[in-house]
């Protein structure tokens, strides 16, 4: 008995170590990034809240001292004095980073094997969250080719940038540009706050000083890489926000915006642990050490035109996350490996708007990475900005062009804080960092040219981006038709707090849209919040939706949606003057119904309801194009459910001329679902067919019994088109239904 309980104890010691170890794996970060001679600047180690390692620092030493006499122990590092002739070999705290894990450096030079021992050794102590080495990132700089010497970028081919200007110049908005500092430069100057130097390791700071308050930048030349010094941190700011109208040199995106130099790169690059608590401080957070910006001197943008060829460290994520939450945009260039996106970083890290770079054909720049986690393109060949002409340190201010995703990123910084300005000069709140990058994407135009796996959502646009800023809603969705002449967005607006009623919710389209169509959804759960009015306001500039609880308490933050119209060759006013907008109302019923109708010559793109209750309410069923006599028309029809309360329900119908003179003729399609299964809460789903842009949604429930009554209808992708989702409920009492989502589109001939 004693020697299997012997045994068993030994059994259960191994499994122990392997359970150990494998747990302990999961906490390596980045591993990959550990290779000979290739540098990295120590270890990020993240022991967990509430341990005793993070509330104290002598624990926290005992601690890695413990893991660092295991090492000597295994003989993975060699301690040998021999090999460790200057000092024994240890692990040096260097400091605290701003989001709470510890930079550890050995105290002399690893071989991948030892790096890796040292790193599980880390891992494996018990109250450690996580392990990564403190990469090195360097800018997403090309060589340049000085034959591109124009400003191509700001123009039709570019972003857009001057029809951007009438409307927002960046006034009231700062950009932070993480780089190599900034040099003193005329077209620069006058846009340039104090910023900081980040950069600890004294040998890539060339400055004599660790971090201080001087973001100027002593030049970065990189032996290693065989490159004078880049002045790439002058280069990306002078594409932010060069000073423009001043009859010299070159124009910024956003010029009135201010630039703050913050500096993390210095000679052959930065490292991950002062990015890091550069984009805390950026964003206005506080880092141990550093004066903390006051809260009006924050900005409201980060451009990072730099990189590594890894997956997002932890370290990055828990930065960006706090520069998000305290409503910085961070923008970083895609990189330029001409490979997939989603291996390069930071711009691989979640709420990051990462960054491709376009030629001035509208082609994928040859080097930019590309694929599904880019977000959206930008100019970022033949660059022309601000530049020194010292091959070491600073000589004189000149102007060059270069290329890079690191070009393309500036440029996307810049339209950002054109966005925020223009809020800001409106006295509208600015829009959250989630905001911006759905405007971004919105709004960005699809490439004239070839990006073979992906580049985002296009090209980005300041001028249709600079529009949307001040409406309600955010662009989330858009669809030409198969003649390019047909251009519809779905804008989405989220309502503040949650409501048991909601009366005409707005949902705004910028002034050069003409409003078709859209949907709203309530809630299903618990007990249901209701569909009562979807339909065009009377200038054709909003769509407006009324949702309820229905005698059972539910309030719900409602999300709306509006369909926005525009037709090339037609100016909004000629586009409107094209179009009828008919309305008829139903007689005053518990289950009132009615059909509107639009004139001959015209084709049905779109319809609405509007239930008009009182008492207990009356909610809405059905509202979908028909045929009337061979004209288009629109149905729709409410009822009360589980209390008797009459009301009048009004059909919204909406028509567009068939033969729109010197443009083309339109033609309507309206996609139905098949209908769904019959259940207590059924939903479908359609799409317009390919060719066909969506103007319209509609549902149609089919019930009897008691009733199943409408609680959300949606614009929504369905498989890569445009389409519409619907759905319903049985309240109060049991009574399945089946459902069809009906989707409306239309295309020029
Ligand atoms: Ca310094
Ligand atoms: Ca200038």
């Amino acid at each position: 008995m004693k020697f299997q309980g012997k045994r068993r104890i030994h059994l259960a010691c191994a499994l122990m170590l392997l359970a150990g170890s494998a747990f302990a794996e999961g906490r390596i970060h980045n591993l990959k990034a550990i290779q000979d001679n290739v540098p990295y600047n120590g270890f990020i180690v993240k022991f967990r809240d509430g341990s005793l390692e993070r509330g104290s620092i002598s624990a926290m030493g005992a601690a890695v001292a413990a893991s660092t006499d295991k090492l000597a122990k295994s003989r993975l590092v060699d301690t040998s004095s021999k090999a460790n002739p200057v000092r024994p070999f240890g692990l040096d705290h260097i400091r605290r980073l701003a989001t709470g894990p510890n930079l550890f450096k050995p105290s002399r030079k690893l071989s991948r094997d030892e790096g890796v021992a040292i790193m599980q050794q880390l891992a494996a102590m018990p109250n450690v969250e996580y392990v990564e080495p403190n990469v090195i990132f360097k800018h997403t700089l090309v060589p340049n080719d000085p034959s591109y010497a124009t400003q191509w970028g700001f123009g039709n081919a570019g972003i857009r940038a001057e029809q951007a200007w009438d409307l927002a110049t960046g006034s009231g908005v700062t950009v932070a540009v993480l780089d190599t500092g900034i040099t003193n430069h005329p077209d620069l100057n006058a846009n340039v706050l104090a910023g900081y130097d980040f950069v600890t390791d004294l040998t890539k700071a060339n400055d004599g000083t660790a971090r201080d308050a001087d973001a100027s930048d002593p030049g970065d030349v990189c032996p290693s890489d065989g490159r004078p010094s880049s002045w790439h941190g002058t280069h990306v700011a002078g594409t932010v926000a060069a000073v423009t109208n001043n009859s010299t040199g070159v124009a910024g995106t956003a010029f009135n915006a201010k630039i703050m130099p913050v500096r993390v790169l210095g000679v052959c690059g930065g490292d991950l642990a002062d990015i890091a608590d550069a984009i805390v401080w950026s964003s206005g957070g506080a880092v141990s050490g550093v004066p903390t910006l006051a809260s009006s001197a924050v900005p409201k943008v980060i451009s990072m035109s730099l990189g590594a060829a890894i997956t997002c460290p932890q370290t990055y994520q828990d930065a960006i996350d706090g520069a998000r939450a305290r409503g910085t945009t961070v923008v970083a260039a895609a990189g330029n490996n001409n490979g997939d996106a989603a291996n390069h970083t930071p711009s691989n890290c979640a709420g990051v708007i990462s960054v491709a770079a376009v030629d001035s054909s509208g082609n994928k720049a040859s080097f930019s990475n590309f694929g599904p986690r880019v977000d959206v393109s930008a100019p970022g060949v033949g660059i022309l900005s601000t530049l020194n002409s010292g091959t070491s340190g600073p000589v004189a201010p000149t102007y060059q062009s270069y290329n890079g995703t690191s070009m393309a990123t500036p440029h996307v910084s810049g339209v950002v804080a054109l966005i925020q300005s223009r809020r800001l000069a409106a006295g509208l709140p600015l829009f959250t960092p989630t905001q911006v990058a759905q405007v971004i994407k919105g709004t960005a135009r699809p490439l004239p040219g070839d990006c073979p796996g992906g580049c985002g959502a296009g090209i980005v646009d300041a001028s249709e981006a600079v529009k949307v800023a001040l409406v309600n809603s955010t662009p989330v969705a858009r669809q030409a038709d198969q003649s390019g002449k047909v251009s519809v967005v779905v804008f989405e607006r989220t309502a503040s707090a949650a409501s048991g009623v909601f009366t005409d919710f707005s949902v705004e389209v910028p002034d050069d849209y003409v409003v078709v169509g859209g949907g709203v959804q309530g809630a299903e759960s618990p007990n249901g919040h209701f569909l009562t009015a979807s339909y065009p306001n009377a200038a054709r500039s909003a769509w407006l939706v009324s949702t309820k609880e229905h005698l059972a308490a539910n309030p719900t933050q409602i999300t709306a949606w509006a369909i926005g119209l525009k037709i090339a060759g037609l100016t909004r006013s000629q586009l409107l003057s094209n179009m009828t907008y008919r309305v008829s109302t139903s007689a005053y019923a518990s289950q009132p119904s009615v059909t509107t109708s639009i004139p001959v010559g015209y084709t049905q793109i779109g319809g609405g309801f509007q239930v008009q209750w009182s008492g207990d309410g009356n909610l809405a069923w059905a509202t979908y194009p028909t045929v009337v006599n061979n004209v288009g028309a629109w149905v729709s029809a409410s009822k009360d459910q589980g209390s008797v309360s009459m009301a009048t329900i009004r059909s919204h119908s909406i028509g567009l001329r068939t033969n729109l003179s010197g443009v083309g003729v339109v033609s309507a399609t309206t996609a139905v679902s098949p209908a769904s299964a019959y259940v207590a809460h059924p939903s479908a789903s359609v799409a317009v067919p390919a060719g066909y842009a969506l103007t319209g949604c509609g549902a149609q429930v089919n019930w009897s019994g008691a009733g199943n009554v409408l609680w959300k209808i949606k614009p929504s992708v369905n498989a890569g088109q445009l389409g519409c989702e619907a759905a319903s409920k049985d309240h109060l009492t049991s009574s399945p239904a089946t459902i069809n989502s009906h989707a409306v589109g239309i295309k020029l001939n």
